[in-house]
């Protein structure tokens, strides 16, 4: 399609589109026959390959017969050091992107976590339900805090898994899909979650994380003893959703291996090769045992080349839409702005009963 006719496809469907959202927002608080599904992403950066596999496909793919709600989670963002400007322009990109990946906004709602502001309203409440026992023990606090010096460790980053859990449990949540990293989080907010229920009768869906058979964790390419990540300092790590072909390509040229010429899947003694066979298995749509059978008696070099031929064809449609939603702010602010009035609406109703619950005088 081309670029006038997407525009004024998505122009004419616009008014539509906000009354559905007031629709759905009702049909949320109430219609207990469907799953709610909630999911967010920092905008910390360009969203690399680990985030499209392990998390955005399946947002993607989740979003018939659930009530599903994708958070941009800004505040998230801000517990390590982010320049205004940047993290302003990277949460608009954020959104083209989700658009541009399919997520629809006809069918789930799609906002910015700072628009609203029970989530850090509900955030205090579980803190004064949380410990510092359980949060010293999130491996993501202990790995991002190592990189800093203890007195610029921000008290944000080490109350990050209580925000997310305000963020999940604001919404009665049923599904949250992420990738494995978040696994030990999503178990804190299972456990907050429990206790608040305990102490104080049933408030909160007690959510189960969703995690991708293939994908969960993609490795770094150049250190595949750790995960893939969009701020890593090495660009050559991470591929992007939105990198060129041919940056794509060379970065898998450059991917770290091993010295055997066996191409099998065995994540302990090949995490590199293992890693490379994963990302195609997901690019292609195939399991990962197949994967393995497409390339026996090939070497490393034609593997690491159709890696980043597979991945390549399957962000081109992406890329292609982004090109088009990321010319129309107007557009994008107003999905934003329509996602952002139904989940205040819901967020709100869920933490009056919390504040009611844990005692304040209401007028
Ligand atoms: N390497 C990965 N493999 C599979 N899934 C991944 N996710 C992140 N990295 C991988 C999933 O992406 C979703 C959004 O992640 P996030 O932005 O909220 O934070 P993160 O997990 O800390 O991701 P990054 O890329 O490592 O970001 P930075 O570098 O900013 O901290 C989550 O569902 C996550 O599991």
């Amino acid at each position: 399609m081309g670029e006038n006719a997407l525009l004024s496809n998505i122009k004419a469907a616009m008014p539509e589109r906000r009354a559905h959202f007031r629709r759905f927002g009702t049909l949320m608080e109430f219609d207990k026959s469907r799953k709610t599904v909630f999911s967010g992403i920092q905008p910390s950066g360009e969203f690399s390959i680990g985030n499209y596999f392990g998390a955005l496909k399946h947002w993607a793919a989740m979003q018939e017969g659930v009530n599903p709600i994708y958070c941009i989670v800004d505040m998230h963002a801000i517990t390590v050091p982010q320049d205004p400007e940047t993290l302003r322009r990277r949460t608009l990109e954020c959104a083209a992107v989700l658009l541009a990946i399919g997520i629809d906004p006809d069918k789930s709602l799609l906002f910015i976590q700072s628009h609203a502001s029970a989530h850090a309203e509900l955030a205090w409440i579980l803190n004064c339900f949380s410990y510092m026992g359980e949060l010293s023990r999130m491996t993501q606090f202990k790995d991002k805090s190592q990189k800093l010096n203890a007195e610029s460790i921000r008290v944000g980053l080490f109350d990050y898994p209580v925000l997310m859990a305000a963020d999940i449990l604001a919404y009665q949540t049923d599904i949250v899909p992420v990738g494995e990293d978040q696994r030990q989080h999503i178990e804190l907010t299972r456990d907050i979650a429990v206790r608040f229920n305990q102490a104080f009768g049933d408030t909160f869906t007690v959510p189960e994380g969703r995690y991708a058979e293939i994908g969960t964790k993609v490795l770094s390419l150049s250190d595949p003893s750790k995960k893939m990540s969009k701020s890593d300092e090495n660009r050559n790590s991470y591929v992007l959703i939105l990198e060129e072909p041919e940056s794509i390509l060379n970065k898998f040229k450059r991917a770290v291996t091993d010295s055997e010429p066996e191409i099998r899947y065995d994540p302990k003694a090949k995490p590199g090769i293992s890693n490379l066979l994963e990302i195609y298995a997901a690019a292609s749509g195939i399991s990962v045992q197949d994967s393995v059978s497409q390339f026996d008696g090939l070497g490393y070099g034609e593997l690491k080349k159709r890696v980043g031929e597979a991945v390549i064809e399957e962000l081109r449609p992406i890329q292609e839409k982004y090109a088009e939603f990321s010319k129309d702010k107007a557009y994008v602010d107003s999905v934003l702005k329509a996602g952002a009035d139904a989940a205040r609406e819901i967020a709100a109703s869920n933490l009056k009963i919390v504040q009611e619950k844990v005692g304040f005088y209401s007028l």
